[in-house]
């Protein structure tokens, strides 16, 4: 029989903790065993560093799985943990720096954010939003979108963030599945140089809509708006008018915090459903171990709160642990390729969150660029989204990290709600390219086809085996599908649909999406072992591998390459490429054919879309590019690929 995933791809580079990061690390050394001991009494001792109205009286309740419910008849309202304590103890802490891409900027300490977020929190109250209300956020990264899903918070409204730069189709379907009553936006947005028309695609969006009835817009574009009277309110009319004092709502640990959609592959966009109690739990608890927070740190995820990550380590796990944040509006981009590096060095950023699509861009962009600046200030960075190769964990390491910062490569998913594959900076030796080994408290393992574990050494399919407090309630207005998508494939066992691999010291290596596997001739080959086995190549940035159909192999493996700096393909290369994957992995997983080009389609937070690339190489009329971010690139990429260069036969 087949192996559910090949294990192909050996890495012999490790890294220990740096000791004096380690002598003073938050995350106590016994953390993993004391919690894999009782992991119940660990989100305990994790829950009550939070600020709770009323005790809970019982931890978990399973006896509706999987519709599992955290600290039962606990209250709460998350804005107090994240807020009003902090502001008690000092209210002149800065809880963001924030640069706009224009090059203004700002600082807002605990004090002012607390009063703003009550300020619009009365304004939704005046707009007659309350609890069990929910509220479409359309917004940029401007100090006012935390306000927003804050202020929301503070009266028991649930907020619904839709990334800023989706279409008005994708926000009218969005404010339709969870019926808004209100939508927070500005007039327009900065990106590249130039306004986004936030508010423009508001009102397209709200033709013929029935539930909202008031919108509030942030000035910041300055672009012309058209105004609808009695529904459109500025922020800057309404919001200071208000009183700074606003009651935290009182919430059930278990009440609806957020809605936040995922497209997924196919079909209706998924409204993850995440609640109070058990939500913040997860993200302060994770926050303060994995980034390990001090008071001098200046922490800077580069997210935008569009995504989950910016929902859990922008805004919750960072306030609810007292954390000074940096903001940063724009593009990495504007006005030069330098502006991350710039303001790293203007901010004394300390810790760095990112994607491996952003290092990816940057190797490819030239080490130059962060050369030029001081980065002496950083400590430790961070790494979430996909896979990271070997070779961009080590370009981030020595580029990024000066050979001196701890990398904790983060594996989670939006239904997860906070971090749970991933090392902590005091206590794990970090191997590049592997996520290492579960949170405390979290059950993760390997399983293969069949659901049994695998043994280490070998790949197959991951699964989490037990309840935990951050998880996803449910697809919004969906039980059937929130069962059928994460609980069905194996009994009792939450599905995250990723490939992984553990290796002979237990560490895990997360392969992709299980849909992108590659079956060529009878063997199971990720998309992530061919991918590492081109980046490994000194000529190459980027690149996306795809099975595509193949009368002799079943499947043979398309590639598409990203070349670094000013380097162009060529046909000795493509030769060459072959051979390194031939030599790094096995004659195997050798490349039928090698594309190269100047970018990858990728969905808008900056994952590649082989879904695309499969299309393009199987000659296909091209799926549904709406999520798409750089459209264009699509076209010159099916220009490329009809040239059968490199083809094996
Ligand atoms: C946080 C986020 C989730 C999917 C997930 C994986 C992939 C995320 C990593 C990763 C390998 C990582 N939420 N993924 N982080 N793969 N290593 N460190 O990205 O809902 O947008 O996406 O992203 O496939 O299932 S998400």
């Amino acid at each position: 029989m087949s192996e559910t995933i090949e294990n192909l791809f050996q890495e012999e580079r490790s890294f220990p903790p740096p000791e004096a990061l380690a002598s003073r690390a938050n995350a106590r050394p016994r953390i993993h065993q004391e919690a894999a001991a009782d992991p119940q009494a660990f989100w305990v001792e994790e829950a009550k560093k939070l600020q709770w109205k009323q005790p809970w009286d019982q931890v978990l309740d399973d006896s509706e799985a999987p519709f599992y419910r955290w600290f039962v008849g606990g209250t709460l309202n998350v804005t107090e943990s994240c807020l009003d304590r902090h502001v008690a103890a000092n209210p002149d802490r800065i809880a963001f720096h924030w640069e706009g891409e224009p090059g203004d900027s700002r600082s807002i300490t605990y004090g002012e954010l607390l009063a703003e977020v009550c300020r619009t929190a009365n304004a939704l109250k005046k707009m007659e939003v309350g609890k069990g209300d929910t509220v479409a956020i359309y917004m940029g990264m401007v100090p006012e979108i935390v306000v927003a899903m804050l202020a929301c918070a503070r009266i028991g409204a649930a907020h619904s963030v839709v990334f800023g730069g989706f279409s008005a189709d994708s926000l009218r379907e969005r404010i339709d599945d969870c019926a808004c009553k209100a939508v927070i936006t500005q007039d327009g947005s900065w990106r590249r140089g130039s306004v986004f028309p936030l508010k423009k695609n508001v009102d397209d969006s709200l033709i013929g809509q029935q539930t909202v009835k008031n919108v509030l817009v942030l000035r910041r574009g300055e672009n012309p708006v058209d105004w609808q009277e009695g529904r459109d309110h500025w922020w800057h009319e309404v919001v200071p008018e208000m009183s700074d004092i606003c009651e935290p709502e009182e919430m059930d640990a278990e009440d609806l915090l957020f809605i936040l959609y995922t497209s997924g592959s196919t079909g209706k966009p998924k409204g993850i459903v995440h609640t109070c109690g058990g939500y913040l739990t997860g993200v302060s608890s994770t926050f303060r171990n994995v980034f390990d927070i001090k008071d001098d740190d200046l922490y800077w995820c580069t997210a935008d709160c569009g995504w989950v990550t910016g929902h859990s380590y922008i805004v919750y796990g960072p306030l609810a642990n007292n954390a000074t944040s940096l903001i940063y509006e724009g593009t990495p981009d504007h006005p030069q390729q330098d502006r991350w590096w710039k303001l790293i060095e203007k901010y004394g950023v300390t810790i760095l969150y990112t994607a491996p699509t952003a290092i990816r861009t940057f190797m490819k962009w030239g080490e130059s660029l962060p050369g030029g600046c001081d980065l002496t200030s950083l400590r430790l960075l961070g790494s979430v989204g996909e896979p990271i190769n070997p070779e961009a964990w080590m370009w981030y390491h020595e580029h990024i990290g000066q050979q001196q910062c701890p990398i904790v490569d983060t594996w989670w998913q939006t239904e997860t709600g906070s971090i749970m594959i991933t090392p902590l900076p005091g206590i794990t030796t970090t191997k590049p390219g592997s996520a290492t080994t579960p949170y405390p408290g979290i059950d993760a393992h390997v399983v293969d086809d069949d659901g049994n574990r695998v043994e280490r050494g070998h790949g197959g399919i991951l699964v989490i085996d037990s309840p935990w407090p951050s998880m996803l309630r449910g697809i919004h207005g969906d039980p059937e599908r929130y069962k059928e998508v994460y609980w069905s494939r194996f009994e009792g066992t939450y599905f995250p649909g990723d490939g992984c691999k553990i290796d002979e010291d237990g560490y895990l290596w997360l392969l992709g999406r299980i849909d992108d596997v590659m079956l060529i001739s009878g063997h199971n080959i990720s998309t992530t072992e061919v991918e590492s086995a081109l980046v490994d190549h000194a000529s190459v940035a980027e690149a996306a591998v795809v099975g595509r159909a193949d009368d002799r192999t079943g499947q043979a493996i398309a590639a598409f390459v990203v070349l670094r700096g000013s380097e162009v393909g060529h046909d000795e290369l493509i030769v060459e490429l072959r051979k390194h994957v031939a030599n790094k992995i096995g004659p195997i997983a050798k490349p039928a054919s090698i594309v190269f080009t100047p970018d990858l389609p990728k969905t808008r937070s900056g994952k590649i879309m082989r879904r695309l690339l499969k299309d393009i190489s199987e000659k296909r009329k091209l799926g549904d590019v709406t999520t798409l971010a750089n459209a264009d690139i699509v076209e010159a990429i099916r220009d490329g690929a009809t040239d059968p260069a490199g083809e094996d036969h």
